[in-house]
This record gives structure tokens, C-alpha cells and sequence, in this order.
């Protein structure tokens, strides 16, 4: 059940004055090493030696992605460069990619944290985990790979695309646990489905799907549809990868931030302050441990609470909600704001709706309008045009009612919106 007990059942005051230790050094090496850091610490008059406990932690700069991309691609590196041996880079929607540099410490323990993260997921050596997130630069496939084989389970390299050969491969291979985005395992239930494999017959105990946002009403339908257990794992690329934070199987419910690696704040993003436990904030991230690009107080845009409170599994790190959002995906409809993680729980908790949808932005005469175009599922499009035009008044008055936003709803026949064999393009802002 753990991977690393020691670790992570570690006293939370032990937990603490390891974090602190662990940051004195990485303050020291950043400062001696990066000059992009040097700078900003001499520009605030900080220096490394005025570290005195991590309450100090506050007066160190925060690191923003633009900042990645100021120094693409390899100015943020605390080591010389052979001592790098792997680059991974996230694709970004915008702009340049930001690319991340590990040494061979990095690797390992991040093999060891995704390793704890499956144990947590409730993933044993006798497991054979049927891997889609995608290999290359994308952190996900490899991510995952080196931590499946590290703990000692059997990993099926599969990578995404092609989905009706996975489909074959997952009736062939007999896997126990997926790993993918939520997205795509509903995509690939599908294509099961159609091929005449029912996937609740598989034996798959599990899944670890991340890398999007998903809802709770998202987990609900695929735990139904998919008949498994639906956890959530978090990572980015630029703090490791895959494996920062993991929901553990017992309580199901929040994910475990492995904080001897990771030091984390949640801050309000405007004022930059800590916010109290329970309440919304960005979250920032601190990397204790990282060799070659190490990181301070970045801030990753993703919007979630602290959850403090003990957990049944035994482990003292603590838990995060649930991504609720993105700063930065954050829309405004007149004025109104809403996360597309909101407008995704109404209509999977709709009955006759799929969870396939897009949301389109337009501005028309200087009023951001949205539209909401979601399949319906078989049974229900075969159904007559006055059903259809009733349900479509039903969801539109749910989300006036609920989340304050006057929308249209479109509904489409099932197999129309596009499927994504990674992350899940849900948004079309078509405003400029
Ligand atoms: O998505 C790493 C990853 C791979 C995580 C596989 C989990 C599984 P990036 O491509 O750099 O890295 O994207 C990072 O994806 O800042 C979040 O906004 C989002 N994200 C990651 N995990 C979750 C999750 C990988 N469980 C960005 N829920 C992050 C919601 C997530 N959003």
C-alpha cells in the first residue's frame, strides 16, 4: 500500500524541518547557480543566509511561466548542461513551449514519486497498467512508464492514438489499470464498445487520469460506464511531470501533495497572499529537490483549496481539491464569471447528455456571447424534435440558474464533436 513508508507517513513537524532543510539548500543553489534567480534576489534584497524558517519563504520571488519562455530553452538550468539527460517540454496553446531539464538524480526520484503515486492509487507489482498518455515530449507517457516499472508492476507502453487497435490490445493483454486522460478513457470506451468489447468485463480495477481538468460528475459517469475506480493524479511539466500529487485510493477524495519534494502555497492571485484552508486560491509550487531546473514559488494557475485535515490512508502530506480550474480558462460572460469545469457538472449530471462538448466563445457587437454544443446519446437523438428543443431549455435554464450565465445550447448528434487522443480541446474562444 505505500511505496516509500518512511516518507510518507513522516511526522508532519519532521515533514516540516525537512522541507526547511531541503529549501536552505535549494536557495543556496539557485543562487550560486542561476543567474536569472541571482538577479531577482538581489533586486529584493534577499539573500540565501536571510532564510531563517519557511514562514521566510514569502519573501522569495515567484517564478511565472512567461518567465520559462523568457529563457527558452535552456537559461534556467542550475547545472551545466551534460549533466542534463533528459529534456521533456509542454506543448502550451500559446506562444513557445516551455522546456524542463532533468539530471539523473531528477529522473530517479521522479520514477520513485510516480512509483508512491501508484501505490497510493492502490497499484502492486502483480499489476499491468495499460499506458496511453502519450510518449515524447509530453511528460505523461514517460512519467508514468519509469514509475510503473520502478515499483515493479508490468508496464504496456501504448502511448495515444490509434484506438481501435488499444481497444483490441486491452481484450488481448488483459491489463488491470489504465492510465490516460478522463477524456480519452471515455473515447476509448466508446470504440470498445463499438468493436462489441465491454469494458466492465476487462478485469481494469483502475485509472489514473489526469492532465485535464475532469469533474466530480466526470468521474462519477466514467466509474459507472467504465466499471472501475476513477483517481486523479496531478502534475505539470515544468515542477516534474506526472506523480507531483496523487488521490489515494482509500479516501478518495483529494490529492496527496508529495510535499517532502514539493513545497506548496495557495495564494489569492491578485493580491498574492496566502489564502485561509478551505478556500480558492492558485496553487504555487516550490521544488525541493530538482537538480537540474529547479524552480521557486511558480506559480502554476490551477485553482484549488488546501485540504489539511488528517487522512484515513496513514499519509501526513498534505491534500488539494480537485483542479477547479485554470486562471487563465477562467471565462467571462458579461461580466459573469465561470470555470468550464462548472458548465461540464451540469451537463453530465443531465440525463440524456453525453459528456462530449465544446464551448464556443464569440463577441458579437462587443457582448461575449457562449454557446454550448453537447451530444446527446443514441437513444435520445432517435427521440422526437420536441423532446430535444424541451431539453435544450432545461440545461439552459440549469445554467442560468446555477452559475448566473445565459448560454445557448446546441445539441448534436452523438460521434460529432471531436475526440482528442490527449488533452480534451474543450474551449473555442473565436473572440478575436
Ligand atoms: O499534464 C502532466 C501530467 C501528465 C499530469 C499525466 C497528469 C497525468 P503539462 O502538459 O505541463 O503536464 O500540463 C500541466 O495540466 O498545470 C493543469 O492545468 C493540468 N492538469 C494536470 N493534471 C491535472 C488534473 C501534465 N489531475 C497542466 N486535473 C496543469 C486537472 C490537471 N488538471
Amino acid at each position: 500500500m505505500f511505496y516509500d513508508e518512511e516518507y510518507e507517513t513522516l511526522p508532519r513537524e519532521d515533514l516540516k524541518k525537512l522541507q526547511f532543510t531541503r529549501l536552505q539548500d535549494l536557495v543556496q543553489r539557485i543562487y550560486n547557480n542561476v543567474p536569472f534567480y541571482r538577479a531577482r534576489f538581489d533586486e529584493l534584497n534577499v539573500k540565501p543566509e536571510n532564510l531563517h524558517s519557511l514562514a521566510d519563504l514569502k519573501h522569495l520571488p515567484f517564478t511565472e511561466k512567461q518567465d520559462l519562455r523568457n529563457h527558452f530553452p535552456y537559461g534556467l538550468l542550475a547545472l551545466p548542461r551534460e549533466n542534463v539527460v533528459r529534456i521533456h517540454a509542454s506543448s502550451g496553446t500559446t506562444g513557445k513551449s516551455t522546456v524542463v531539464g532533468y539530471s539523473r538524480r531528477d529522473v530517479k526520484n521522479w520514477a520513485r514519486l510516480m512509483a508512491r503515486s501508484l501505490a497510493a492509487a492502490g497499484v502492486t507489482p502483480r499489476d499491468t497498467v495499460h499506458n496511453a498518455y502519450g510518449y515524447g515530449l509530453f511528460t505523461g507517457g514517460l512519467g508514468v512508464h519509469y514509475g510503473v516499472e520502478e515499483m515493479g508492476a508490468t508496464i504496456l507502453p501504448i502511448s495515444g492514438g490509434g484506438t481501435k487497435r488499444q481497444a483490441m490490445l486491452l481484450k488481448d493483454f488483459g491489463p488491470t489499470v489504465l492510465t490516460c486522460t478522463p477524456s480519452y478513457a471515455l473515447h476509448l470506451y466508446e470504440v470498445a464498445r463499438e468493436s462489441g468489447i465491454r469494458f466492465e468485463e476487462l478485469g481494469i480495477h483502475t485509472g489514473i487520469f489526469g492532465a485535464e481538468p475532469w469533474s466530480d460528475e466526470m468521474r462519477l459517469d466514467i466509474e459507472a460506464k467504465l466499471g472501475l475506480k476513477a483517481l486523479n493524479i496531478y502534475g505539470l511539466s515544468e515542477i516534474m511531470g506526472p506523480g507531483v500529487g496523487q488521490e489515494c485510493a482509500v479516501a478518495h477524495e483529494g490529492i496527496h501533495i508529495w510535499e517532502d519534494h514539493f513545497l506548496i502555497e495557495i495564494i489569492d492571485p491578485i493580491s498574492r497572499e496566502n489564502v485561509p484552508p478551505g478556500e480558492t486560491g492558485e496553487l504555487v509550487i516550490t521544488t525541493l529537490t530538482k537538480e537540474a531546473q529547479p524552480l521557486i514559488r511558480y506559480r502554476t494557475r490551477d485553482l484549488v483549496s488546501l485540504r489539511p485535515e488528517p487522512c484515513a490512508c496513514g499519509r501526513t502530506h498534505t491534500r488539494i481539491s480537485r483542479i477547479l480550474g485554470r486562471s487563465d480558462d477562467m471565462l467571462i460572460i458579461r461580466g459573469v464569471n465561470v470555470f468550464p469545469s462548472q458548465i461540464e457538472g451540469l451537463l453530465v449530471e443531465t440525463e440524456g447528455l453525453t459528456p462530449h462538448y465544446q464551448l464556443i466563445l464569440r463577441r458579437e457587437k462587443a457582448m461575449d456571447t457562449l454557446e454550448i454544443q453537447v451530444e446527446v446519446d443514441e437513444c435520445l437523438f432517435s427521440d422526437e424534435i420536441k423532446h430535444l428543443q424541451r431539453l435544450e431549455q432545461k440545461i439552459k435554464k440549469n445554467i442560468k440558474e446555477f452559475l448566473g450565465v445565459t448560454a445557448m445550447i446546441k445539441l448534436v448528434e452523438p460521434q460529432t464533436l471531436a475526440r482528442s487522443e490527449g488533452k480534451a480541446q474543450r474551449i473555442r474562444d473565436l473572440r478575436n
